[in-house]
């Protein structure tokens, strides 16, 4: 059962509001900008970003998917590797600016993973990283430039992440594992 939540919907929506100014303020504009969600949480949140940004900016950014895999059973074993399953960016990304997205940052394996899957497909002039959940634990030197939320977990729990597109509603909450 949750023991606490630690984003509702307003507080999503006013995170990826602030984000999306963040992120034009960082790169000066939104020019040469490409946003790629990593499945399954990360696509709306790119979705979102794209969506207010436009908002602000007036200007569309192209948008792509990774879709990174642990090939494991069991979640609360922590021994295999982030894996690519699929890629589906049909932006080109040489010389791009690119902003990976993602749900929550935790061993910062699985970005890892994305950014070789990234620099496999072409060579972005930079990539940045925005997440909604930062949850600490990180076993790479990896860190976010945009973050939602900073909270501090223990290895016990789980961070449940819901979004009206995937899971009816817009919450995230701490769990006990
Ligand atoms: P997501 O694909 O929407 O990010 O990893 C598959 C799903 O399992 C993730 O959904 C995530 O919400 C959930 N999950 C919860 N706890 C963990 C965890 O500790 N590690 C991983 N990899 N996924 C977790
Ligand atoms: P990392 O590779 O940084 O350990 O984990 C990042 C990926 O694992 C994210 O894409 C996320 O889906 C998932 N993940 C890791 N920990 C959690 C968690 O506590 N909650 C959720 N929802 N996802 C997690
Ligand atoms: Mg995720």
């Amino acid at each position: 059962e949750a023991k606490a939540t630690v984003l509702d919907e307003a507080a999503i929506r006013r995170a990826l509001t602030r984000i999306s100014h963040e992120i034009i303020e960082k790169n000066k504009g939104v020019e040469d900008l490409v946003l790629v969600g990593v499945k399954t949480r990360g696509v709306p949140i790119a979705k979102r970003l794209k969506h207010k940004i436009q908002e602000i900016e007036g200007v569309e950014i192209p948008e792509g998917e990774l879709d990174i895999t642990l090939y494991r059973d069991d979640l609360t074993e922590n021994q295999d590797e982030p894996e690519l399953k699929e890629t589906n960016i049909t932006a080109d990304i040489d010389g791009k600016k690119v902003i990976l997205v993602d749900d929550v940052l935790y061993t910062g394996r699985t970005v890892r993973a994305a950014m070789d899957a990234l620099i496999d497909h072409g060579r972005p002039s930079q990539i940045q990283l925005a997440v909604l959940v930062d949850r600490g634990h990180r076993e790479l030197p990896i860190r976010a430039d945009f973050v939602g939320k900073n909270v501090p977990t223990s290895q016990d729990e789980i961070i449940t992440v819901s979004l009206a597109e995937t899971d009816e509603r817009d919450q995230v909450e701490i769990h006990e594992k």
